[in-house]
């Protein structure tokens, strides 16, 4: 019996520190393995921590809509290179909240924020019933942390006086804290010292457009300017708008576009700002993995200039994102920077499984697919090893730096219906970080999923 139960605490040890240190590489959408909507990204301590809430599909014989969002917790995920995140599992959800309404599945979109040490977690959700009859409508409840990961420990009710989604907060410099949610507009109060109770009425934020759906505000500050961000259905779906102010309850000068509307034609799009290591990145989502059903959505990053008048450069979505890749990681070029116009495609490598990723797929000589900063470190590599597919065969060229730059392999993919992996030598090359283009050297259709140097 005793053997038993260890054994049982044992497996229990062991798939809490496989989730601990579950390792998640990415381009985008930048966590592959679960959904992660609504991601806001904050730096503590040196590191990104990524605050998303959690799509997913929705449980059967629980008597919920098939067609709306389905989020019962939220996880916490975090990175130092923006490349490599940690699931740190779950930190909240709708179970373990008193006053959270655990059939609800509607643990809307989240935020963090360090005030004195401690991390404090604001999430939207239904309350509970207390008299039998539903609630309708949003509370913001807060959960409370020693540690980024947590465990955070909910409040035992929601912020009284706040009734609505998306909350964000801000701490100007002056140490003042700042509430902003939406429901229709957005809204705006202070908060007080301690981070749980509002310190200063509700205000309705003025000078926004008055048409279309306004949600998902973030607010932040860069050379004394603030800036209130927020998704905005200007036409038929969300696209990132802002506005500008001296001060952090406005009045705000709505100014530009930040991102259009999906190209994937998500509804929604969510979204939050770091300055990591003196470059800007925007942090939305879109539904890659989940092309046939919006609400089903993953976080993704691009990086964000601002003009010199402080105004912001529009942010056009990639499937690349940032940060370098190492030359030893298996390099996803479907996930590329550039590819020619004519004879390259992407596809998924199986529809019914969409966290298997995609492929890249080229039916033309000389087409190409550059995949941006890879990391190729101070040894030389012997072998470059490919994952393709061809059914007449193929020959791929993979070159450093631009469509004719040096070669560094050239790879024959044999004939065949079945995936294969296939080593080719290395020339020698000056190591460091490189654009890499893959050539097709024949017209012979070939699918490439992955590519890596040893
Ligand atoms: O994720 C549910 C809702 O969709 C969020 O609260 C909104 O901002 C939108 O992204």
């Amino acid at each position: 019996m005793r053997l038993k139960f260890n054994l049982i605490a044992i497996a229990g040890l062991v798939l809490f520190l496989g989730l601990e240190s579950l390792h998640l590489c990415a381009q985008n959408p930048i966590i592959r393995n679960q959904f992660t909507a609504d991601p806001t990204a904050r730096v503590f301590n040196g590191k990104v921590y990524l605050f998303p809430s959690h799509d997913i599909l929705t449980p059967e014989g629980k008597n919920l809509r098939k067609d709306w969002f389905c989020m019962a917790d939220y996880h916490v995920f975090s990175s130092e290179n923006l490349t490599n995140w940690t699931d740190h599992g779950v930190i909240v959800s709708q179970n373990s909240v008193p006053w959270v309404d655990s059939t609800g599945y509607n643990m809307w979109a989240p935020d963090c924020i360090e005030r004195n040490g401690k991390y404090y977690f604001y999430f939207p959700a239904g309350r509970n019933s207390t008299d039998g009859k539903a609630r309708r409508g949003f509370s913001i409840g807060v959960a409370v942390a020693d540690k980024p990961e947590g465990p955070y420990i909910p409040q035992s009710e929601p912020i009284k006086g706040v009734m609505g989604i998306d909350p964000n907060v801000f701490i100007d410099t002056d140490g003042q804290a700042y509430l902003y949610w939406s429901m229709g507009n957005i809204y705006v109060a202070k908060l007080k010292e301690n981070m749980l109770e509002l310190d200063s009425e509700p205000v309705t934020i003025a000078n926004l457009p008055p048409k279309g759906m306004k949600e998902g505000p973030f607010l932040f500050e860069r050379n004394g300017k603030y800036y209130l961000t927020f998704p905005h259905v200007e036409n038929t779906i969300e696209r990132l708008e802002y506005a500008m102010g001296d001060s952090p309850m406005g009045p705000f000068k709505m100014t530009g576009v930040i991102m259009d509307e999906s190209p994937m034609n998500c509804w929604t799009n969510h979204h939050s700002f770091i300055n990591y290591n003196n470059q800007w990145y925007l942090f939305y989502h879109q539904n890659a993995y989940s092309p046939k059903f919006d609400k089903n959505r993953s976080a993704c990053i691009d990086s964000m200039f601002f003009n010199a008048d402080g105004t912001i450069q529009k942010v056009i979505p990639t499937h690349r994102g940032v940060g370098l890749t190492k030359a030893t990681e298996k390099i996803e070029i479907d996930r590329y920077s550039l590819k020619s116009e004519a004879g390259t495609s992407i596809d998924l490598l199986d529809s019914s499984k969409t966290f298997d990723g995609w492929k890249a797929i080229f039916n033309a000589k000389d087409a190409w697919i550059q995949y941006n900063a890879v990391d190729f470190g101070t040894k030389k590599m012997a072998k470059v090893e490919v994952m393709a597919k061809s059914e007449n065969g193929g020959i791929l060229q993979i070159r450093a730096d631009k469509v004719d730059g040096p070669l560094l392999a050239e790879v024959k993919i044999p004939k065949g219906t079945e995936w294969v992996k296939i080593d080719s030598k290395v020339n020698d090359f000056q190591q460091g970080t490189h654009q890499l283009v893959v050539v097709s050297a024949k017209s012979d259709m070939v699918e490439v999923d992955w590519l890596r140097f040893k």
